[in-house]
């Protein structure tokens, strides 16, 4: 035989309200914390601790640095090519012409690999890094901007304020974040992944924004105001290009159709 329990109306009151009081506390603790995870981005500053020349025809679309040389990816029709650049010289020493119908857009190297996009073809080109030969080529459903990797997934950008990871392997997304700054952070353009976060330069403005990788937020803003100081009517020659060589903790900056390159040094 079952015993009922059984509870007053005073004891179900003072349930009810523990039951209220404890949900609430809780519904607190998880806003205090997503307001401590969103605390006001770090501002920073740069200085220009080398320039190099940099091919004044080239609309940089992707920048990477590996084993002692820069890979570039350019834009516009007819004129995309993926090339290998001294860093010294800015001469360009191997490079590929992508078909008159593609646009090229970031590159990242991963496994000898290079990866390329293309803007708005949904199409993506796989390259063997030391002959530039082409290995295979694959489709996502986005227009392609910037890409890198974290040593085990592909990072990828489409103008919008959300980041693409990939498998490398069957190019599937396999993850999304929303990049914010108290609201979305639009225009996600170039990127280069350095230390754990994801860099990105936004178009058309001189900002690079530092995001965590797991929650979208922006935890700091390089201001690269006045890096390029040349004098130009061409409203397309934005900053456009983030590469870091990991061996010797060097940070290059670039531009569609600038003159320089430049190595810089981050600070508050
Ligand atoms: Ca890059």
């Amino acid at each position: 035989m079952k015993r009922r329990v059984i509870i007053s109306k005073k004891q179900k009151i003072i349930l009810l309200t523990f039951i209220i009081l404890f949900t609430t506390s809780i519904i607190a603790i998880i806003f205090v914390d997503n307001n401590l995870s969103q605390q006001n981005p770090i501002l920073y500053n740069y200085e220009i601790i080398e320039s190099y020349t940099h091919d004044e025809m080239a609309f940089t679309q992707g920048l990477e640095f590996d084993d002692g040389f820069l890979y570039e990816s350019t834009g516009l029709y007819g004129q995309s090519t993926l090339r290998k650049v001294e860093l010294e010289t800015g001469k360009v020493l191997e490079y590929i012409s992508l078909a008159d119908k593609y646009f090229g857009e970031g590159i990242t190297i991963l496994d000898n690999r290079i990866i390329q996009l293309t803007w708005i073809s949904n199409k993506g080109f796989v390259y063997e890094k030391d002959s530039l030969e082409l290995i295979s080529e694959f489709t996502y459903p986005t227009e392609g901007w910037g890409i890198t990797n974290d040593n085990s997934q592909l990072i990828m950008s489409d103008g919008t304020s959300t980041l693409f990871f990939l498998d490398p392997d069957t190019f599937n997304t396999t993850k999304q974040v929303q990049v914010i700054d108290k609201e979305p952070v639009s225009n996600l353009n170039e990127l280069e992944y350095i230390h754990g976060k994801i860099w990105a330069n936004i178009w058309n403005q001189d900002k690079i924004a530092i995001i965590n990788p797991e929650t979208g937020n922006v935890e700091g803003w390089i201001d690269l105001t006045g890096i390029n100081n040349e004098d130009s009517q061409d409203q397309n020659k934005v900053l456009n290009g983030i590469a870091y060589d990991s061996e010797k903790d060097r940070l290059f900056i670039t531009g569609k159709k600038w003159t320089k390159l430049f190595q810089i040094e981050v600070k508050k």
